[in-house]
């Protein structure tokens, strides 16, 4: 196992809490050319120690991540209607982090049924279907890293988890693969570079039984939307790039809302970033690949996010520029929260 696991914690939960406050201002919004040097500019600035603004406020993405962790630090034994609780709880105290418009139903219900049942709320979403939203992924980071040796554990605790708010199986196994690539990441040592083809690999070992098993009941068993996703994805990462290439990773992996179309795109920005970017000038891999996440567009803050999540559990906190910290809300307290995380784990 790595050596540097205290610093592993905090670069993931840090490079979280990042790509949700500088992928937040732009959310929603389509990048043009002319913004992709707007947000260079933004980056360099940040890294600038003269340079005041204020604060970036995080999300729902972090307010999230921040209840999961307390759950897992709390209680010895995962208990998931405390968990419920907290999100509901931090929702209600704070509302306006940006959260989802249907996920506000599960808390709502949640609250007024007692926690009776804390799957109902998320199984009546969408006439039965169940929300495919990116919810769950977007707020997974402590799960790999508190089970990083304990590999069930980690996916049935981030699958209970998950579906409080999502039971549609786009939206679960979106979240496991969010969950998995971390666990991927943070196992890999700090100072040795990422093997992209290997990491895909290990990726789509993982991803095929769990989503084969979901179809089981059904009569086509090759339902592995996922493991198709990272195969489209390792194709992407093999091409030669041209000026119209951020265009046709929108088209072919996505930057939506659905952890569908944003869970493997935050996979390919950490892949990608592991070379130069043309536009993206910075000798820093975890800076270039949550400023690429963000040149993307769309689910901005929640794709930068995971993107973030999982080079930092790479890179670890002393990949982090400090000063672009600085501009992040609260980003003390996340640095307390990764260790107060780390110390919580059973020896
Ligand atoms: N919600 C946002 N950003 C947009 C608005 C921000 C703010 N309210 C504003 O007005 O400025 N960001 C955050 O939401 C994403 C995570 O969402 P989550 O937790 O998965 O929520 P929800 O509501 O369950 O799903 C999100 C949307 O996905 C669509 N959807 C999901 N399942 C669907 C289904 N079965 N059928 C049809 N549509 C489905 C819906 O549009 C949901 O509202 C993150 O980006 C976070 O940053
Ligand atoms: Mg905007
Ligand atoms: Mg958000
Ligand atoms: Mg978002």
């Amino acid at each position: 196992s790595p050596q540097n696991i205290q610093s592993k914690f905090r670069g993931c939960l840090v490079g979280s809490l990042m790509g949700d406050c500088l992928g937040g201002p732009y959310e929603g919004d389509e990048i043009s050319s002319g913004d992709r040097i707007i947000i260079q500019r933004y980056f360099d600035k940040m890294e600038d120690a003269s340079f005041k603004g204020p604060f970036k406020k995080y999300t729902d993405d972090t307010a999230m991540m921040k209840s999961v962790a307390k759950f897992l630090i709390d209680k010895p034994e995962p208990d998931f209607k405390y968990l419920a609780k907290l999100f509901v709880t931090e929702f209600f105290k704070e509302p306006r982090r940006g959260y989802g418009s249907n996920v506000m139903d599960v808390f709502e219900k949640l609250r007024n049924t007692k926690y009776e049942d804390i799957y109902r709320p998320s199984n009546e979403q969408f006439n039965g279907l169940g929300s495919y939203g990116n919810g769950g992924a977007m707020r997974i980071a402590p799960i790999p890293l508190y089970f990083y040796d304990k590999y069930e554990n980690m996916l049935n605790v981030a699958r209970e988890s998950t579906k409080i708010t999502h039971s549609n199986l786009l939206g679960i196994n979106g979240a496991l693969l969010q969950c998995i690539a971390i666990h991927q990441a943070f196992l890999i040592e700090s100072d040795k570079p990422v093997d992209v083809d290997g990491f895909c690999k290990g990726l789509v070992e993982k991803i095929r039984p769990i989503e084969l098993a979901c179809y089981e009941d059904l009569n086509d068993k090759s339902e592995t939307p996922y493991c198709e996703k990272i195969f489209t994805l390792q194709d992407m990462l093999r091409k030669k790039y041209t000026d119209d290439s951020d265009e046709e990773v929108i088209c072919n992996i996505g930057n939506g809302i659905s952890a569908y179309e944003s869970v493997p795109t935050a996979i390919y920005c950490f892949l990608r970033a592991q070379n130069p970017i043309p536009g993206i000038e910075t000798n820093n891999i975890f800076r270039r690949t949550i400023q690429y996440a963000i040149t993307l567009g769309g689910d901005t803050d929640t794709i930068a996010c995971m993107a973030g999540a999982i080079a930092g559990a790479h890179l670890g906190y002393e990949a982090i520029d400090k000063t672009t910290l600085q501009h992040c809300e609260k980003y003390e307290d996340i640095v307390g929260l990764s260790d107060s995380l780390f110390k919580a784990r059973p020896n």
